[in-house]
Parts: structure tokens; C-alpha cells; sequence
């Protein structure tokens, strides 16, 4: 923990470092609480900083320094000055010299998961955003790039594999056997960030590929022992990855070896280090038995994800953190391009839209909110968020709506030719579609700057005598911390008009300009297009595509929604109308339930949902999320203020029972006509077949009968495979009685000698909407196979109860809160990192209804009072109680 007052880092401060490293020789002696790091450095002024060098500034924490030299001698204690952050050497040469560095670490004792650590034995490092200075003293910021050679030493029993970043040198043995030691060199200059190295006793599996131009690249995924076969999942995704990089966008790999590896204690998803990414496990293992369809496919966009990493992120990085969505938000776009390719496009939006509204929105409404590129922060590792990511990657989209994608594959084609092998900036990335297309995008970049969720508040006229229509929309720019004022933001609005009978009408401007692809360019406060050739009143069908990450508001009917979900040629679009129609009936049902009536309102949108879901021509895994209804958590958010989660539950109790009852044969035909039938395939068809069968039983037991129940009990006891286990599993766990005992018994039985599958078992009792579940999770936290040092451990229990559990909670005794922001407490002095994310569950508290809100208020004070607090926590906790 650092002990001074954090001050904010601003972009406005961004300077050249003044020093540049060239070349970085390591080699590291790995021993569990001892572990030696000699670095060399070859160290020079930067030409391009201004004035004089001045002094060195090397960043460093959690080390034990024990020898430094300048050119081979070493230092005198007053030529250099050591705090708990930095080390300084006042006067370095003038010209090109070399520095030499040992420092200590204790692998063992690093709970916090940042710089080495190890992992169920394992020796692994994570460096990202800045855990390099865990490891030795160094400029560890994006901006200084060198290449390097590393040699690791270790026992050989301990850690027979030995690996780093680039390509393998040499190996052998010293010490009559008693050592051994691999030499590994990256000849692509790269900032520390995306230095890694593993050591550890591990199975691994192999293939090779060949790239676009010939080369091959021996490939490996590195596991367990005994878990080898769990592994080829993420081995062909990868493979189909590397041929989509160089078909799509025209990249090839560019080291001889690609390796993976697994390890069980990761504070994130996984980590883009050059040549060697880093895994959590959870999301490289897999197999039927064990891994549910989400699981698949979240490891095959992961593992897309980081390879992709390899152009956008290594080849060329973020000049400072600021640009972190340089990488990122172009990252996943590129992932979620991939995904849309392999599987199908439209389900693959409506899922990443799903997950932007749930995270993103959320994030946005709330005190958390912040610009995709931030202005300042305290501490780094609490912008990697869903505004960053998510939001990130629809800022990109929009540049591709706006260019079309040929002119879109221009500017990144010129953006890999020009910025290859340098630490770029998001102007330089815009710059590129700039100068590709020649479209001003100098409006556009405010997406980049002002944050919040626009709202596109849409009229629609329509004039029977002149068959005009008038669409009328008006930007509104809600305030977010530090922005209450903005400006009107560049916005690709794509759109339909539908006649009577469901087709879409010819758009066709006033001025006689014709509307390709649907696609309107907004760029005032206040725009009215005027259509003319209609008709008959049309029904708009607004965002097609989700063409930008805002919120659009329309006064529709029922009828209305009715028509859009029957018809809608953009099927993203009709799939939005039924989760729209879903939320404002929910919203209803919660306003007339909140006022001690009773309502049976929902008819209409069951009945509307029954056509849907059974027109012709329609995937099941579309008909699937079709049946999906909107969350508690996003009837929360469109609902704003004065939020009762208990309200909301019952509400989403009601409707989900009267969908189940107006669909039952509907349901009851899906469940019957789509068993899996053969061997288990991850392949999406299959997945689409059994997300629609579980789709249906979810409404099916929502009804709550007793044939129903019997249904899900057969349903858990005869699955084949997980996804069908695990979706009964929570089904069961939720219900509760004989039923669930007795799966959750059975379950933990099975899978307690697993900790990636026993992860399901903890997740499934905190999401359960229970009275008794806190009760449950508070004793769960004292399980023997609990641990507050394993992150997916902390997921699975904490995050699920804080983020899946809306009702409990909220409970209006507050226990719910009081509960997490213990955890946060004693988690803070392990890994901050984990401890400010539990926090982060707090984001939309300000929205709850007063009872609420004063309880969330007492224990975020709690938490903000605490004298130790990490920076991490800290951030994230005054931002919470900013006025
Ligand atoms: N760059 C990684 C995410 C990541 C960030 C920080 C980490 O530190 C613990 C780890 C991973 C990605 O985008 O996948
Ligand atoms: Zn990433």
C-alpha cells in the first residue's frame, strides 16, 4: 500500500519520459519467497524530451534493492535515493550507458497478484497496468519501449517449464542438476506492461499454424496436469482467430512460438503479453462435461481477444493509460467482429448490446461515470471498465457506420502502416479514418471527451395529405460528474420506416436525397428529417443495429411494438421492440404494484411475444434471447429513481409466470423437439438449440407448478452436459425446498474436487433471490474451499451475491450492504485491485429509494472512514459519496 495521499495522474500533465530504455537483459532466479531479478538496461537521454535530462526517475514498489551500477560501478548511497514508489539518480551520464539492478521479491506473499506471484505453485507474473515496478526499477510507463532477453533459473522439479516473452534461445542445466534455465528474446520493442514470465510444473498441449505468408508458428496451451484435454476448445479458437486476423484485416503473426497459459489466481479475464498470453483458467478450460455454451463461447472470444491484442495494443500500444482505449475499445470491437463472423451477427449485437446496457449504462447513470478517455485518475487499474471496453468498441463501430466498411478497413490499414512499432494516441488512430475518407471527424471525437449516455428523444409526424412523415429527434445530454454542460455529439442513426403491412417504406428526403442503408448523420441538438412518398403513418423503427451506444425514447402504442416485433426486417431491431415492450410493461406493473393494487397486466406483450418467438425463418438461439426478458437490474435502470429491487422482483416473478402460462405449449414444444440428440458439439447451432430449450424452461418453471418443477428436477438429474446442469442448477438454487437441497448437495459432491466448476456451485446459492441466501453466503465465505486470496473465488460468491442478487442485495434491513462492504474491507488489505471492484457494486445506489439509499450510504461511510485504505479503494469510494 502506498502510504502518501494519491494524487491524480492528468493527460493534461503528459511529458516525453525523459530517459529512454533500448534494451532490457533479465535474468531471474525464481525461488518461492526469494527471488533474485538482475537487470541491465541500456538507458539513453530521450532526444525528444524537452531541455536536459536531468535526473533518472525509476519506478519501483514492494522491492529489496540490492545493488545498483552506472556503466559496471556501482553507486554511492548519495548518487541515488530510494522511497517507496521511485528510486532517483540524481546525475546519470549525459550519454548512452548501461544500469545495473538487483532487486528481491516474494512471489509467496504477493497477494495483491501484481508483478510475480504464484499461483496453486505456479510462478507467474502479471504486469499490466503497472506491476512491472513490482519486479525491478524501471520507467514503467507505456511510452518506453526496448526489446528483451530474459533467462529465468529455477528448480527443476518446481518449475520444469520455464517461459517468457519472444522466442526460446537456449536451455539447460547447472548446478549438477540442482538448477535448471531457459533463455527467451522478443525482438519486438514493447513497454514493460507486456513483459511476462511463467515457471511452473504444467501439461501442455500443441499444434502448429501456418500464417498467410508461409511461416510456421509452433502453438501451445499450457494447463494443469490432467487437464490437457479441457484445453483444445481454446487451441481451436485460437487457430480460427490467427486465420481471421490475416483474412479480415490483413495480420499475420510475427513470432516463431505462440504459448498460453492457464493459471488458477488472475485478477482479470486473461492478459495480451507478447507471445505469451496469461490466462485465467476459467477461461481456457473446457469441456462438455464441465463448461456450460457461455463458457465456449467466452473462451473463444477471449482468446480472440488477446491474440488480436498482437496489432492493436503490442505492435502498437497506448502512448500513456489515458489512450487505454486505444487498445481496448478496438480490441473488442475487433473480438466482437470475430464472434459475429463465426457464430450469427445478430445474436452476437444483441448479446454485446445486452452487456453494454447491463454494465455500461449502468456505469454511466451513476457516480462512476467517466469519458472512454479519461482525464485523470488516481489509480490506473480502476479504468479498465465497461466504458472503456464496451463503450470503447462502439466508438469504433460508429467510425465504421460512418465510413462503411470498405473506407473503414482503409483507415485501419493505414493506421497498422503508419503507427507500427510506436506508443500512439486516440487522435492519431482518428487522424488515420480522417485522412482514408476525408470525413471531418473533429465533432465525433467528443466521444471520446463527454461522458454519459445521450438520450435521443424521437417524434414522429405524420401528414395524411402530403404522405410526409416528420422525424423530429432532439439530443438530451444528461450531466455526469465534472460535465454538467455538453455539446451536441456526432451520431450515426440508422433507420426504418415501416408501412401497414410490415415493409419497409423507400426513404426518401425532401430535398430529393435518398437514405442509403437507412443511416441519418446527427449532429445538432435539434434535427427534423422530413420523408416524403409515405403512404401510410409508418411505424419507425429507431437504431437499427444499435447504430450508437444511446438511449432513444418514442411515443409508441402497443400496436405499435406489436407490429415491430412481428416484422421488423432488421431482426436486431424487432428482438429490441420485445425487450422494450417487456420493460415498459415491467415498469407498469412496478408503478401499479408499488401503489397497493394488483395487476394482470402483461397480456398483450405475452401474446405479442408468442407470434415472435414462433415466426417462420428464426435461428433458436435468436428465438432464445427472444424469450430472454430484460433483467431486475435493467427495469432498475430504466426505471432511474426511487428504485425498489423488491418491487422489481415481483414484478419480473409476475410476468415471467404469465409468459410461461400464455406460452406453455409454445415452451413445452421447444423443450420436447430440441433435445440434444448425439454426442455434445460447442458448435453455435447446437448451443443455439439448448439456449432455447433452457430458454423455454426457465418460463416453463416460472409458472410454478408441480409438473413444472418436476420438469427442472429431470432436468438437472438426466443433463449430458453443463450448460443444461448448470442453467438448472440456478433454477433449483433459486427455488430452494427438497428439490434444490438436493442438486446443490449432489452438485458439490461431484465437482468439490474442481475448483473451476465448483465456482458454479458458490455462484448459484448467492444468486438466490432467497430470504435465507445472505445467511448462506456469509457462512459460504467460511468454506473450506472459499478463499478470499482467489479472485474467482471472491466472483463467484461476493460478486455474484452484490451483482446478481438485486433483491437480497438490496434488503431493505441493509445487512446485504453491510455484508459486502465488510468483504471489501478485508479484501482491500489482500488485493485492492478485487477489493475496488466488489466496491464498484455499490455504482447504482444513489437511484435506490431512501430506506435504501441511507443504508448504502452507512456502509460506503463505513468503508470511506477506514484509515488503511488502498488508493484503489479509495478512488472509487469518494467518487461513490461525491455530491
Ligand atoms: N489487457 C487485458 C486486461 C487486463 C488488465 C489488467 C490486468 O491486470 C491485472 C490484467 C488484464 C485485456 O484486455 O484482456
Ligand atoms: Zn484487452
Amino acid at each position: 500500500m502506498k502510504p502518501e495521499t494519491p494524487r491524480p495522474i492528468r493527460l493534461k500533465d503528459y511529458r516525453p519520459p525523459a530517459y529512454l530504455v533500448d534494451k532490457v537483459d533479465l535474468d531471474v532466479s525464481l525461488d518461492p519467497t526469494c527471488t533474485r531479478v538482475r537487470s541491465r538496461l541500456s538507458v539513453r537521454p530521450n532526444p525528444a524530451a524537452s531541455g536536459r535530462s536531468g535526473p533518472l526517475r525509476l519506478n519501483g514498489e514492494h522491492l529489496e534493492l540490492a545493488e545498483i551500477a552506472v556503466n559496471r560501478k556501482p553507486l554511492a548511497k548519495k548518487d541515488y535515493k530510494v522511497t517507496d514508489v521511485e528510486l532517483t539518480i540524481a546525475r546519470p551520464p549525459a550519454k548512452p550507458f548501461t544500469l545495473e539492478i538487483v532487486t528481491f521479491v516474494n512471489p509467496e506473499g504477493n497477494t495483491a497478484l501484481q508483478g510475480i506471484y504464484r499461483s496453486n505453485g505456479v510462478y507467474c507474473s502479471q504486469c499490466e497496468a503497472e506491476g512491472f515496478r513490482r519486479i525491478t526499477y524501471f520507467p514503467d510507463r507505456p511510452d518506453v519501449l526496448a526489446t528483451y532477453k530474459v533467462r529465468i533459473e529455477a528448480d527443476p522439479e518446481e518449475a520444469p517449464v520455464l517461459l517468457s516473452n519472444g522466442n526460446p534461445v537456449e536451455r539447460g542445466t547447472i548446478k549438477g542438476g540442482k538448477r535448471h534455465y531457459a533463455v527467451w528474446h522478443d525482438p519486438h520493442p514493447k513497454p514493460s506492461y507486456l513483459f511476462a514470465l511463467v515457471g511452473g510444473d504444467l501439461a501442455s498441449i500443441a499444434s502448429t499454424f501456418r500464417t498467410m505468408s508461409g511461416r510456421k508458428v509452433d502453438l501451445a496451451i499450457y494447463v494443469e496436469h490432467g487437464k490437457e484435454d479441457r484445453a483444445a476448445w481454446a487451441m481451436d479458437s485460437l487457430k480460427r482467430a490467427m486465420r481471421w486476423d490475416e483474412e479480415r484485416f490483413g495480420r499475420e503473426y510475427d513470432l516463431d512460438v505462440f504459448n498460453i497459459v492457464a493459471v488458477s489466481d488472475f485478477n482479470m479475464g486473461a492478459m495480451e503479453n507478447k507471445g505469451l498470453n496469461i490466462f485465467n483458467d476459467r477461461l481456457v478450460l473446457a469441456s462438455p462435461e464441465t463448461a456450460t455454451d457461455t463458457i465456449f463461447e467466452h473462451i473463444e472470444s477471449v482468446v480472440a481477444h488477446e491474440y488480436f491484442h498482437n496489432w492493436t495494443g503490442n505492435r502498437i500500444t497506448c502512448r500513456d493509460w489515458f489512450q487505454l482505449c486505444l487498445k481496448e475499445g478496438l480490441t473488442v470491437f475487433r473480438d466482437q467482429e470475430f464472434t459475429g463472423d463465426e457464430r450469427s451477427k445478430t445474436v452476437q449485437r444483441i448479446i454485446d448490446v445486452r452487456k453494454l446496457k447491463t454494465h455500461q449504462f449502468a456505469e454511466d447513470a451513476g457516480p462512476l461515470s467517466h469519458p472512454v478517455r479519461p482525464e485523470s485518475y488516481i489509480e490506473i487499474n480502476n479504468f479498465y471498465t465497461a466504458t472503456v471496453y464496451e463503450k470503447g468498441a462502439e466508438v469504433v463501430r460508429m467510425i465504421e457506420k460512418l465510413l462503411g466498411a470498405e473506407t473503414f478497413r482503409k483507415g485501419m490499414d493505414l493506421y497498422f502502416a503508419r503507427h507500427d512499432g510506436e506508443a500512439a494516441t486516440v487522435e492519431q488512430f482518428i487522424q488515420c479514418f480522417e485522412d482514408a475518407s476525408g470525413i471531418d471527424l473533429t465533432q465525433f471525437r467528443l466521444w471520446y471527451s463527454q461522458s454519459g449516455t445521450p438520450e435521443l428523444v424521437c417524434g414522429l409526424k405524420y401528414d395524411k395529405a402530403k404522405k410526409t412523415a416528420e422525424l423530429e429527434v432532439e439530443q438530451v445530454l444528461p450531466p455526469t460528474p465534472g460535465q454538467p454542460n455538453k455539446k451536441p455529439f456526432h451520431i450515426p442513426f440508422k433507420i426504418g420506416l415501416l408501412g401497414a403491412n410490415g415493409h419497409d417504406i423507400d426513404l426518401q428526403l425532401e430535398d430529393g436525397e435518398e437514405v442509403t442503408d437507412g443511416l441519418l448523420s446527427l449532429t445538432k441538438r435539434r434535427q427534423t428529417f422530413r420523408f416524403t412518398d409515405v403512404p401510410s403513418r409508418p411505424v419507425p423503427s429507431l437504431l437499427r443495429d444499435f447504430s450508437a451506444p444511446v438511449n432513444v425514447t418514442i411515443d409508441l402504442d402497443d400496436p405499435d411494438y406489436e407490429l415491430l416485433m412481428a416484422a421488423d426486417s432488421d431482426l436486431f431491431n424487432r428482438w429490441q421492440a420485445a425487450a422494450t415492450y417487456a420493460t415498459r410493461t415491467l415498469v407498469e406493473i412496478v408503478r401499479i404494484l408499488g401503489s397497493g393494487k394488483s395487476t394482470a397486466r402483461g397480456q398483450r406483450y405475452a401474446k405479442a411475444l408468442r407470434a415472435a418467438v414462433s415466426s417462420d425463418g428464426l435461428d433458436p438461439a435468436y428465438r432464445a434471447e427472444l424469450l430472454r426478458l430484460p433483467t431486475q437490474a435493467d427495469v432498475a435502470r430504466i426505471i432511474g429513481k426511487n428504485v425498489d429491487p423488491a418491487l422489481i422482483h415481483r414484478a419480473h416473478k409476475q410476468l415471467s409466470r404469465l409468459v410461461g402460462r400464455t406460452l406453455g405449449d409454445v415452451l413445452e414444444d421447444f423443450y420436447k423437439s430440441l433435445a440434444d440428440k448425439g454426442t455434445f458439439s460447442p458448435d453455435s447451432e447446437s448451443a443455439g438449440r439448448r439456449a432455447l430449450r433452457n430458454s423455454a424452461l426457465t418460463l416453463l418453471t416460472a409458472r410454478g407448478g408441480k409438473r413444472d418443477l418436476a420438469l427442472l428436477s429431470k432436468h438437472y438429474s438426466g443433463a449430458t452436459c453443463m450448460t443444461d446442469r448448470a442453467h438448472a442448477l440456478y433454477l433449483l438454487a433459486g427455488i430452494g425446498g427438497k428439490e434444490g437441497d438436493r442438486a446443490l448437495q449432489h452438485f458439490y459432491d461431484q465437482w468439490k474436487g474442481d475448483h473451476v466448476v465448483i465456482d458454479t456451485w458458490f455462484a448459484a446459492q448467492a444468486q438466490s433471490p432467497r430470504a435465507s441466501t445472505l445467511k448462506r453466503v456469509e457462512d459460504l465465505t467460511r468454506h473450506p474451499l472459499f478463499s478470499l486470496t482467489a479472485p474467482n473465488k471472491v466472483r463467484a460468491l461476493i460478486g455474484s451475491f452484490a451483482a446478481g442478487n438485486p433483491v437480497q442485495f438490496n434488503r431493505p434491513d441493509g445487512k446485504g450492504y453491510a455484508f459486502v462492504a465488510s468483504q471489501v474491507l478485508a479484501l482491500d488489505a489482500i488485493n485492492p485491485q478485487i477489493a475496488a471492484r466488489m466496491l464498484g457494486t455499490f455504482r447504482s445506489w444513489r437511484a435506490l429509494e431512501s430506506g435504501r439509499r441511507a443504508q448504502a450510504r452507512k456502509a460506503l461511510q463505513r468503508i470511506a472512514k477506514t484509515k488503511t485504505l488502498s488508493p484503489d479503494v479509495k478512488e472509487i469510494v469518494s467518487k461513490m459519496l461525491e455530491a
